[in-house]
């Protein structure tokens, strides 16, 4: 698969112009890669690249540019390149030379340039001299060390190739929930718009609010004979890098960066996270990143069920056609079918006779079921619930009032504690907590002892003011210690018996994945005994997409703290809703519930926009059937406060 979409996007149906400043922009930029990893000679290039960065910054309109001629006026458009683009905006028709040169560069080649921090003369280079013509070639002669010897490239870059290939395979197998929900999002927006389109919407893991994404599943509502036409309009959309595949009723496609309108940025990212997916390769790899997805158009009265089907999970699936078997219906993507109706009919044939639903509460009423929410549909007790009206009333972000480990500019946050508690406030919420780094951790700018005192004395002469104004809003004042030798907390005890409360998290990642279960889990219980320990951080230190957690019996440690709290003792586990983490997993909140382990949902916000990630947070906590006095966060600040005295 071609690695940023270097294909050339098809022309838009209702042109002139057929292609838009940014296809235009982007394809003189593929030209030129195109161009150097074949050799050609740096002034022409250049040009292209020149031209590229010209008109991708240009506010005119360029249909007009190229229906006036002015095209030809401005400064480094020549003759040639003029003809060229005045071809492809004003015909929709690409030039020859550009076509031969994207069907004839080897794919091998242009999958490598995927690789972070691999440009086209390097692969041109190792091409030559090595004959590495593909990704796999590439590892092989870099295992066998083939490379560093090679004049300017050296071990280090031996290395670096190795790490970005192990990326690049990690990063193109699935993509993290946050990812995958804004092109799904942004692609269904475009598609919902389109003349003929009754409703369009989003399917699969995405809808389930998995924590990574394979695909993207959509499906579409659209009259029959309508199909044709909204399905040539999906394939003019902008975002979509290549076909895999094209019929009236079922799309496949890539999509890339170009879906998105306003550009794409990653934001701010904690440098712990950072580190772990990539460093400053990650905004190229995010950057030149794509997705899959298939789209489905079907009609109206059959949409209830294909998107019931397309949400999965494969596992509720199977579970929910066995029902439907019991009652002598036979359940698919096109209906839910009587046997003695369908006969032999297979698919649309066959919906002719499905029983009628507008929704999908209606598949699921047929089958004496409760709706159930697609994140809960995972075939883990879903359907006995919704059998027997014991559904649980999950969590949402209204239920939220507040989370407690955040940062300020104290040690690495972006924001101010007073710009923080400012978009608390905006947000609805009712309290905030704010929990810097602790001093061993230096890449964090810990804070120390004094400083972090200091900050307890401005809280508590806002909460004192607040209270004088009436305002019903408080901070909390904590600190994220980090998990020392033995379970030993960063401060003093006497530093941390000023605090309100300790968010404990292990940082020294190496240090704990070189260690074996027992141990990890041992010291993460003796930290728990610390008084002062309010909070388990990050209980796995898992960077999605990055590296796996520690090893660590976390069924054991949510035992403890379990007996713990029954002794009166309040210890929380953290859902860090950071869609990087999502640690504690989805999978185990379940498993807290049922001990009574308080749950607390924290964004581990850097900055005032990281404070969103909460939502991300409620998504995990909603699919492991938290509902709202599971967690900390439904608390007042009163009520909270109370439970921290
Ligand atoms: P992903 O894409 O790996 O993150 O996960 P999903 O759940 O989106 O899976 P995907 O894209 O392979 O298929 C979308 C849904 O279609 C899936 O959740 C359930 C349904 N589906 C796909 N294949 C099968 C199948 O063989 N049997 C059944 N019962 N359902 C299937
Ligand atoms: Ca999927
Ligand atoms: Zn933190």
């Amino acid at each position: 698969m071609a690695g940023g979409g270097f294909t050339l996007p098809k022309a838009r149906p209702n042109g002139p112009p057929y292609f838009s400043r940014n296809q235009i922009a982007s394809v003189l930029h593929q030209v030129a890669v195109l161009l150097e990893l074949n050799g050609a000679n740096v002034f022409r290039v250049r040009s292209y690249q020149n031209a590229s960065r010209m008109l991708g910054g240009l506010t005119e309109d360029l249909g007009e540019l190229v229906a006036t001629g002015r095209l030809f006026e401005m400064k480094g458009i020549g003759k040639g390149l003029g003809s060229a683009l005045t071809q492809a905006i004003g015909e929709g028709r690409w030039p020859s030379d550009w076509v031969d040169l994207h069907e004839q560069t080897p794919k091998g080649l242009i999958e490598m340039l995927g690789i972070p921090g691999l440009g086209p003369k390097r692969i041109k280079l190792m091409n030559e001299e090595l004959g590495v013509d593909s990704v796999a070639t590439l590892k092989q002669v870099a295992l066998d060390g083939l490379i560093a010897p090679m004049k300017g490239f050296g071990e280090k870059s031996q290395q670096r190739m190795l790490n970005g290939i192990e990326l690049l395979a990690r990063f193109r197998a699935r993509r993290r929930l946050d990812v995958g929900l804004m092109y799904g999002e942004a692609f269904q927006t475009k598609i919902a718009t389109l003349d003929g389109v009754i409703k369009a919407q989003l399917a699969g893991s995405a809808r389930r609010r998995k924590e990574t994404i394979g695909d993207l599943d959509l499906v579409v509502a659209v009259e029959s004979e309508n199909h044709e036409m909204v399905s040539q309009a999906i394939l003019g959309l902008p975002g979509i890098a290549d076909v895999k595949g094209a019929g009236d009723s079922k799309i496949s496609i890539i999509l890339d960066t170009s879906v998105f309108e306003g550009g794409f940025t990653v934001g701010h990212i904690d440098p712990n996270v950072l580190d772990a997916i990539g460093g400053e390769d990650y905004e190229q790899l995010e950057s030149s990143g794509t997705i899959d997805a298939q789209v489905r158009l079907v009609p109206p009265e059959v949409f209830p069920f294909t998107l019931a089907y397309f949400t999965g999970s494969k596992e509720h699936n199977i579970a929910m056609r066995q029902r439907a078997i019991d009652r002598g219906l036979k359940l698919n993507e096109f209906g839910l079918i009587p046997d003695a109706k369908a006969g032999d009919l297979k698919g649309m044939a066959a919906a002719k006779f499905s029983l009628h639903a507008t929704n999908e509460e209606e598949i699921y009423r047929h089958l004496d079921l409760e709706w159930v929410t697609p994140e809960l549909r995972e075939d883990t007790g879903e359907i006995v619930a919704a059998e027997s009206s014991a559904l649980p009333t999950l969590l949402t972000g209204k239920d939220i009032r507040g989370a407690l480990h955040n940062h300020t500019t104290l040690s690495d946050g972006e924001a101010t504690l007073e710009q923080m508690a400012d978009t608390a406030r905006k947000m609805g919420w009712n309290w905030l907590g704010v929990a810097d780094h602790s001093p061993t951790l230096k890449i964090a700018n810990g804070a120390s002892a004094e400083d972090l005192l200091q900050q307890g004395a401005t809280i508590r002469e806002y909460n004192t003011a607040w209270a004088n104004e009436g305002v019903d809003f408080r901070l909390f004042h904590g600190v994220e210690s980090d998990i020392l030798e033995d379970g030993k907390l960063d401060h003093p005890d006497d530093v941390l018996g000023e605090l309100d409360y300790t968010v404990a998290s292990v940082h020294a990642i190496s240090k704990w994945k070189a260690r074996d279960e027992v141990q990890n889990t041992e010291e993460l219980m003796r930290c728990l005994d610390h008084p002062s320990t309010t909070i388990l951080g990050h209980p796995t230190g898992r960077i999605l997409q990055g590296r796996d957690g520690y090893e660590v019996d976390l069924f054991a440690v949510l035992e403890y703290m379990a007996e713990q709290n029954d002794d009166g003792h309040l210890k929380a586990v953290e859902l860090n809703a950071s869609p990087y983490r999502l640690d504690l997993d989805w999978r185990l909140c379940k498993h807290a519930k049922g001990l009574g382990v308080p749950i607390i949902i924290n964004p581990d916000a850097h900055s005032i926009r990281g404070l969103a990630d909460i939502s991300y947070g409620v998504m995990a906590a909603r699919k492991g059937w938290i509902e709202s006095p599971n967690v900390l966060n439904s608390l007042s600040g009163e009520e909270l406060s109370r439970r921290l005295a």
